[in-house]
């Protein structure tokens, strides 16, 4: 009896040990992991964010915390050096809109090229199907663990001057734009006068008058009231969509158990289907019924024929050709066949 014990004992003790080796090379956890983010709870983007977060922090019996830091304020507010910041663990993890982060993956800017998606069916079947599989094999080796995909949405063009229908009402306004370059070709094309720069300091400049217009989701405009600082014409064009990306850095992925990492992917797949479900609520819909809230905001909502809107179509063009080189052909063709057998 007393070598039985003695060996059940000894088996436990091995047990123990090799569970113990397992969390040695798994690392220790910290108390609280950052998660980046551009906007706040207020928006679509960062519901998705506390979604996200909260999924996390119940399934994991609170072994995973993680706090939102929005504004990314872990990079000062500098949107285009998120992706590095999660790269070098400054950002532990992030969801975060594939023009930000295009500066440092280039096949990102897919979603930026002019009038490639005509409509959400579109974006599905470019992040959902082999495409998405492919940029997330690109983010991947870019440094970061790609996980699901989120949305910001499509991007209308708002100003303060006047209803746009053509192309030539662009002339000569100045314009907002984001941090990738294939947006100050595009406005550059249409006759605008494009301007860089982040969406902190886009809001002043739009109060002040600096600039006179920009480009982003209506889910923005409302949460941000882009109608108090002048933006009372929005043009629905559907040009381009931002998807969002949610990521954890390398080295904290490489921390967590197999058990752990599971239930990261899965309430980030989880958070991504719920956080895309807002971002279009009243925008899907036929009627589309948030607009009719923008527009008892006195704002001038412009809805374009489809003759109207091929003339944006047709003037970007040249810059929808050069980018599909810099982007890569194969990676632009697969996105066109794509969305020409989307369902
Ligand atoms: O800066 C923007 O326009 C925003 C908030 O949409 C992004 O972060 C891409």
């Amino acid at each position: 009896m007393k070598t039985r014990s003695l060996l059940k004992f000894a088996l436990a003790a091995a047990a123990l040990a090799c569970v113990a080796t397992g969390a040695h090379a798994q690392g220790a956890y910290k108390s609280e992991y950052k998660m980046s983010l551009v906007v706040g709870t207020a928006f679509p983007w960062g519901k998705g964010g506390e979604i996200w977060a909260n999924l996390v922090r119940e399934r994991t019996s609170g072994r995973i915390n993680i706090k939102l830091y929005p504004g990314v304020s872990l990079v000062q507010g500098d949107q285009t050096r998120e992706f590095t910041a999660i790269r070098q663990g400054v950002i532990d993890m992030a969801i975060g809109s594939t023009i930000n982060w295009s500066p440092q993956i280039k096949e990102l800017n897919l979603f930026s090229m002019p009038f490639l998606m005509p409509d959400y069916k579109a974006i599905d079947a470019l992040t959902q199907g082999d495409v998405g599989k492919q940029l997330f094999a690109i983010v991947d080796r870019a440094g970061a663990v790609p996980l699901a995909w989120g949305e910001n949405g499509y991007r209308e063009i708002t100003n303060s001057k006047k209803a746009i229908r053509t192309p030539d009402d662009l002339k000569g306004l100045k314009i907002r734009v984001v941090g990738s370059p294939l947006f100050l070709d595009t406005f550059t094309a249409l006759g605008a006068n494009p301007t860089q720069m982040s969406w902190a300091d886009a809001q002043p400049a739009l109060a002040s008058g600096a600039v006179d217009g920009q480009e982003n989701p209506m889910s923005i405009f409302t949460a941000a009231k882009l109608h108090t600082v002048g933006q009372k014409n929005v043009t629905m064009w559907g040009y381009v969509a931002d998807p969002l990306v949610f990521v954890v850095n390398k080295e904290v992925w490489a921390s967590w158990t197999e058990a752990d990492r599971a239930i990261v992917r899965q309430a980030a797949i989880d958070a991504g289907k719920q956080q895309i479900e807002i971002a279009r609520k009243g925008l899907a819909e036929a009627d589309r019924p948030l607009l009719k809230e923008i527009a008892a905001l006195g704002v001038t909502i412009t809805q374009l024929t489809p003759a109207e809107r091929e003339a944006f179509v047709k003037a970007t063009r040249p810059v929808y050709d050069k980018w599909k080189a810099q982007i890569g052909a194969g990676l632009v063709e697969a996105a066109e066949k794509a969305v020409a057998a989307r369902k």
